[in-house]
Order: C-alpha cells, then structure tokens, then sequence
C-alpha cells in the first residue's frame, strides 16, 4: 500500500474536490468513513482499500492531516472548497511561524498575510515546522515570527488545526516579523 499516495488523494478529495469523490462534507469537513472508502474503491488503484488501511495511513504519516472520529474521517486544515469549514477558535501560543518563498514577501508586507487559495492562513507552533512549510515553495525560506499572543489580544481570531498547525482568516503585517 502507497501511504503517501494515499493521503494525497484522501487530502485533494477532503480538502479540494468532495463533490468528484459525491462526498457532502459536514460544516467541520467530517464525511462518513465508509462513504469515503466506497468512492475511492471505484479507482481500481484502491478497488481493495480497507478501514485498515485509512487508519494505518493516518497512523503513519509525519504530518498529522486527517483524524476518523464516531465513524467519519476529516482534514484538520488545507481546505480550499466553496464553503468555509467551521474551526475551533482557541487563544493562539505567544508567537507562531509562518515559512514563505522570498518572492511574496513584498506582497506579504503591502497587504499582510492572506489565505490565498485556501480558506485560512496556515501558521506553524515551531520554527522547523515553519521552515518545511517554506520549503515547499522556495529552497531558501523566508521565516516570519507572528506576535500572535498580541494579535488575538487586539481581535485577530485563531483556530486549533493541529498540535503543528493553527489557522486565522488573515493576520495584518503589524503583527510579523521578518527572521
Ligand atoms: C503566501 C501544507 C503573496 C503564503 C503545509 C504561502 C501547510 C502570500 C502561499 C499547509 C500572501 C500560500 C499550508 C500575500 C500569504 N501575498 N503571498 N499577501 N499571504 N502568501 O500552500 O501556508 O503537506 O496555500 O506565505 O505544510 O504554504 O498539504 O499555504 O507561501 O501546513 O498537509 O501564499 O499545507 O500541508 O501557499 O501551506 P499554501 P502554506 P500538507
């Protein structure tokens, strides 16, 4: 079993495309498990995909991305469909991290920190987190420090995704510094 290729196609049908899988998620992005695991068995790449293998997957991932509670599965964070996922406002740690590509770093300080093709800004608890996140876009990451503590003092929301990742609606260029 391709783990990796797996949590890929569950993560682009959770967080992207429920209706090309006919999921209907639920406002915290929860679909049944079975309904998931039916749709995905279509592929004759999973045509024998289990329950198993969706927990081993979670399981075996670095990156906590999905979580299956009282029989349905969800994203904890990454969504980009039409309607918004409801998360869990929480008070934010005293700083959290952001890890960018130095090309947007111009844009990032004219209109602050935006979700772009997501629904929320994805915020790193850990500097090395932060740094994966940039590298993703650019092999010398730009690091940025957000005095979050600050920012949810003065109104800016914050939401739990997981222990590695929170989430806002946008964070204003006052609250970041450049590492
Ligand atoms: C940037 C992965 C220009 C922002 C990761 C980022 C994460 C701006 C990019 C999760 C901007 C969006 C999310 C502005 C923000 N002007 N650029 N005003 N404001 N940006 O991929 O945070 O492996 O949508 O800095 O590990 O990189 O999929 O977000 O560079 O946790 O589970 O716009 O996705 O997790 O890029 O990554 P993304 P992200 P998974």
């Amino acid at each position: 079993m391709n783990f990796s290729e797996l949590s890929k196609e569950v993560s682009y049908a959770l967080r992207h495309a429920p209706w090309e899988y006919e999921l209907e998620l639920d406002e915290n992005g929860g679909v049944p498990l079975e309904q998931l695991l039916s749709s995905l068995q279509l592929n004759s790449k999973w045509e024998n995909l289990t329950v198993i293998d969706l927990i081993e997957m979670i399981e075996k991932s670095e990156k906590k991305r999905h979580v299956i509670y009282d029989g349905k599965i969800r994203a904890f964070y990454g969504h980009s469909i039409p309607m918004k996922i409801v998360k869990e406002e929480k008070t934010p740690p005293e700083f959290l991290y952001h890890g960018t590509a130095r090309r947007f770093l111009n844009s990032i300080k004219e209109k602050g920190l935006l979700p772009q093709s997501r629904q929320y800004v994805h915020l790193s608890q850990d500097i090395e987190t932060a740094e994966t996140v940039g590298k993703r876009h650019d092999n010398k990451a730009g690091i940025l420090i957000i005095d979050s503590l600050k920012a949810w003092n003065d109104g800016i929301k914050f939401y739990y995704g997981n222990e590695k990742v929170w989430l806002a609606d946008m964070v204003p260029y006052k609250y970041v510094l450049v590492k």
